[in-house]
């Protein structure tokens, strides 16, 4: 398919998902807003409409709890979605959580100040009338988005060295990958977990590409846990039974911070503030170049409640090229690790993107969700956070090879790393819309 039809195609895909107030996640699987992709479909939609776009970020920031968390799903009015705002509960059992919209009651990865910077970018790009809308968005967004850096600063850094914690593995936004393996074990599901009937196994060409069903009582156990101390994120992080320090969100933490800042700076915004963005994103990049494997060179989360670190290698461990730190050498190294023919240049792979776990390695799964697959948002956020670091040919690399492998026009939510398979959800809206970025700004 020709970049045009690409377009043409990404552009119906996101119409398609739009609700009017929120384009869902994927028509099926996903009948709802979540937080990251709703992050990454803002940067579809800035190609397109820059009002569109803004009111995404207004829908999302409507979910917004009173402490600053931003949940990670704001949920539609459709059914079809298990676990639903029934199971979850969270403007019954916690205070901070809105009313209305029906919010998930944990979070997801901070990539937010990056669609603000690519709404911004688009409204100074345009006409008078985006670009004030641009503007507006920012002086209306820029506080909450550091409310919701704040929490994260403030809750989810149990160690005190900035290494940003999850309480769930679905807070990371990579559900099954083997990096949690280890701490799912260790989480036993109680006698009285209420009983629950799945609805996404249905949705997918194939069951085995989803979890399973020993892997989703662990998930339901664990927000059980959540539920009953009414979300309170202090006694969620000294109760619950599953605490990562995850690698990957410490360096969106870090990035976004910065991101922040640049806005704020740009904005106005109050310089106590920018600062303390600045000292954030410091002491998390320090955390990130902290967790290297003395062996491997590639990051690593740590197991809070086991005490120790998680060595189990995946996509992950390339954390320190989202935010920086690294000096040339080390860099220069990383990059050939990532580049080299465990990664992205495995002789196997039909296109050189990265896989969310090497071929290589023994815990590849090409079918299965966050195993192995590439996922083709995961290549755009390296692609950007690269090019911001100047690492350009390995960004234009990964642009050029994810491009032809989403070229079959399907849209798919992950591909097959060893046939360019569309797998899980087609028409999934952040691979829309990153395409969408991606043939819009080269
Ligand atoms: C997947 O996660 C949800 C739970 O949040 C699920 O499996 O039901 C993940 O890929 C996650 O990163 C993503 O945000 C979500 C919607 O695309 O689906």
């Amino acid at each position: 398919m020709g970049s045009v039809a690409l377009a043409s195609g990404a552009a119906w895909v996101l119409a398609g998902n739009d609700t009017g107030t929120m384009v869902t996640a994927s028509p099926r699987l996903y009948p709802h807003m979540w937080s990251w992709d709703a992050a990454f479909i803002m940067v579809g939609l800035a190609q397109l409409d820059v009002d569109r776009a803004a009111r995404e970020m207004e829908t999302l920031l409507s979910g917004q709890w009173a402490d600053g968390m931003i949940p990670h799903i704001v949920f539609s009015e459709e059914n079809g979605y298990f676990p639903g705002p029934d199971r979850w509960q969270t403007a019954v059992v916690c205070e901070h959580a809105p009313a209305r919209p029906h919010t998930s009651g944990i979070c997801q990865p901070p990539v937010h100040a990056i669609a603000l910077r690519k709404i911004v970018d688009a409204g100074r790009r345009r006409s008078g009338a985006d670009r004030r809308r641009a503007e507006s968005l920012l002086h209306y967004s820029w506080p909450r988005l550091f409310a919701w850096q704040r929490w994260l600063a403030t809750y989810r850094d149990p160690l005190g060295t900035g290494l940003i914690a999850v309480t769930h593995g679905w807070e990371s936004g990579m559900d099954n990958s083997p990096r949690w393996d280890s701490a799912y074990a260790a989480v036993q599901p109680g006698a009285d977990l209420p009983p629950y009937v799945r609805k996404d196994l249905d949705k997918v060409g194939d069951e085995g590409e989803r979890p399973t069903d020993a892997e989703y009582d662990r998930y339901l156990w664990l927000i059980e846990e959540m539920r009953r101390v009414g979300y309170r994120p202090d006694e969620v992080v000294r109760t619950g039974s599953f605490l990562v320090g995850d690698v990957f969100m410490t360096a969106l933490f870090a990035l976004s911070c910065e991101v922040l800042a640049e806005l704020g700076e740009e904005g106005g915004q109050p310089e106590e503030q920018i600062a303390q963005l600045r000292r954030w994103a410091a002491r998390s990049r320090a955390a990130v170049l902290d967790t290297r494997d003395p062996v491997t060179g590639l990051a690593r989360d740590y197991d809070v409640r086991a005490g120790q670190w998680v060595s189990t290698p995946s996509i992950a461990g390339f954390a320190p090229l989202l935010c920086g730190g690294l000096d040339p050498q080390q860099q220069a190294e990383m990059l050939a690790v990532l580049e080299g023919p465990d990664w992205m240049g495995h002789p196997d792979l039909v296109v050189a993107t990265p896989p969310t776990v090497s071929p290589s390695s023994p815990h590849f799964m090409p079918k299965q969700y966050w195993r192995g697959p590439q996922w083709p948002v995961i290549s755009w956020l390296f692609s950007w956070a690269m090019r911001r670091g100047g690492m350009y040919d390995t960004a234009a690399d990964i642009r050029a090879e994810t491009l032809r492998l989403v070229s079959d026009g399907t849209f798919a939510e992950y591909y097959h790393p060893l046939t360019g398979a569309p797998l899980g959800s087609l028409s999934q809206s952040w691979t829309a819309a990153v395409v969408l970025d991606w043939l819009y700004e080269g």
